[in-house]
């Protein structure tokens, strides 16, 4: 790890590199120098991302349109050179690393402590999409095709389950058939995207609570982080996905299921804190369409970690047999909530 530490322009020299955070894609460390000077260094999952250089050019070009908005170095997630200036570097074995600055005095969640972190959350990513409102979105990469394209996310699950990769269908049959029967939900949001009545903006595309950094001592906003996904999308997505993870009453991989819905609290919370952010920019229509971001990016997550435990476990990281099921199951449970409680999110949406 020294070797890799070294290809950065660091401040001091290193003297503790462990692994951090609870993230699903990359391999994080904290990295912590005798300056003493702390950073996050991160193998980019390759299977995840086809084009790494390219991705590296989307993030790069975003965190410097955002830190001409403000220059505050916690404000902004920051990328550390590396000594030849380059925003990545790779190893012997075509693996690919990057260097941040760690956010100091910074706190970031997994689960809300009270309706106020996700306000605040809310906040942080309704922002993060305003300033970028006027970004060239053509000259962003589309990281990873039909990212949030519910229905073919929904073939993707098909394939999974025809091929049965790891012989688990028997086990998670009744899953499946609870993902089929929920299907007619996934056409919603591309559907009007396709007539023209939604518009793509550049959004941040994974909204969880977990990707957002607050103050330690106040728990306001200080920057939105893991910016893999920065790209054209829907803005119902970016609300829907915090919902899906932040407003939920249980974590992503309960097991006790009678844990499991989404709270209307913390939904009008989250709300509050997104529209008053950014809801001056948001047509009629894609306020509308809010509540049904929500259930549509529980519907697809919950289908992406089926379709993943269908496959062997190949995309998400696991840290014990079964928990992409597990995560499968709540998102049923949270999807039928959601159903559920439809109206009264609009009429949250509306009074808003
Ligand atoms: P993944 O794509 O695997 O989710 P993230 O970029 O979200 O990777 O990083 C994983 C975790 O590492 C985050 O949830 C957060 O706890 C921590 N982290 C990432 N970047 C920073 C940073 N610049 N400062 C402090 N903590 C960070
Ligand atoms: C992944 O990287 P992380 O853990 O923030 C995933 C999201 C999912 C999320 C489910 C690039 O997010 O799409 O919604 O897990 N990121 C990617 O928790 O696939
Ligand atoms: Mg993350």
């Amino acid at each position: 790890m020294n070797q890799i530490l070294h290809q950065f322009q660091l401040e001091g020299e290193p003297v503790q590199c462990e692994r951090y955070g609870h993230g699903h894609i990359n391999e994080t460390y904290l990295a912590v120098t005798d300056a003493p000077h702390a950073y996050i260094l991160q193998k980019v999952n390759r299977h995840v991302f086809p084009d790494i250089p390219g991705l590296m050019r989307n993030i790069s070009s975003v965190t410097h349109y955002l830190r001409r908005q403000n220059p505050d170095p916690r404000r902004v997630l920051t990328l550390v050179p590396t000594v030849d200036g380059a925003d990545f570097c790779q190893d012997g074995e075509g693996e690919y690393w990057r260097m941040y600055e760690f956010v100091t005095d910074s706190i970031c969640l997994d689960q809300p402590e009270n309706e106020n972190d996700l306000r605040q959350s809310g906040i942080a990513f309704g922002s993060f999409q305003n300033q970028l409102s006027d970004f060239p979105a053509h000259t962003l990469m589309e990281i990873i095709p039909h990212f949030h394209d519910t229905p073919v996310r929904f073939q993707q699950l098909k394939s999974a389950i025809q091929n049965d990769a790891a012989g688990r269908l028997r086990e998670a049959q009744p899953e499946a058939d609870a993902y089929l029967v929920m299907e007619k939900h996934a056409g919603f949001l591309m559907d009007l995207l396709n007539k023209g009545d939604l518009p793509l903006r550049v959004t941040h595309n994974d909204t969880k609570l977990n990707n957002v950094m607050l103050d330690i001592k106040t728990h306001t906003p200080l920057c939105v982080i893991d910016l893999d996904t920065v790209m054209p999308g829907l803005a119902a997505n970016d609300f829907g996905d915090s919902i899906r993870f932040g407003a939920a009453t249980s974590r992503e991989d309960e097991k006790d299921l009678s844990h499991v819905g989404m709270s209307l609290k913390l939904f009008e919370a989250y709300a509050q804190g997104f529209l008053s952010a950014c809801g001056s920019r948001l047509t009629p229509l894609e306020k509308e369409t809010l509540p049904m971001g929500a259930l549509l990016m529980t519907l697809e997550c919950g289908s992406r970690f089926l379709a993943d435990y269908l496959n062997g476990d190949v995309y998400f990281r696991t840290a014990r047999p079964g928990q992409n099921l597990q995560r499968a199951r709540t998102h049923i449970k949270m999807t039928q909530d959601m159903e559920k409680k439809l109206d009264s999110m609009r009429r949250i949406i509306r009074e808003i």
